[in-house]
């Protein structure tokens, strides 16, 4: 993996996309985010969050649906991204 393709593998790149700010401090290591936003406060960056406007630090996601827990309806059960309750409005 190199994520920013300079030649340095992650393993040993200690900015693995490049943005200039290091993974340690970097609120989305593998996404390239100069603005370093972070709407909720809750350390990930608001381009990698899977909850923007929800503090959910473990960024937990049961059904790896790409939306936390946090802020997930629970009703994605064909795991197509949209959640139910908009799928049902949507027919
Ligand atoms: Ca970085
Ligand atoms: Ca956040
Ligand atoms: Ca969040
Ligand atoms: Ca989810």
């Amino acid at each position: 993996m190199d994520t920013d393709h300079d030649g340095m593998g992650n393993r040993c790149d200690n900015d693995d996309d490049g943005d200039g700010f290091l993974d340690q401090e970097d609120l989305c290591p593998l996404v390239p985010d100069k603005q370093q936003k972070d709407k909720d406060g809750d350390g990930s960056g608001d381009l990698c969050d899977n909850c923007v406007s929800q503090p959910n630090e473990e960024q937990q996601d049961r059904d790896e649906d790409g939306v936390g827990n946090a802020c997930d309806s629970g009703n994605d059960q064909d795991k197509d991204s949209v959640q139910a309750r908009k799928e049902i409005f949507s027919l």
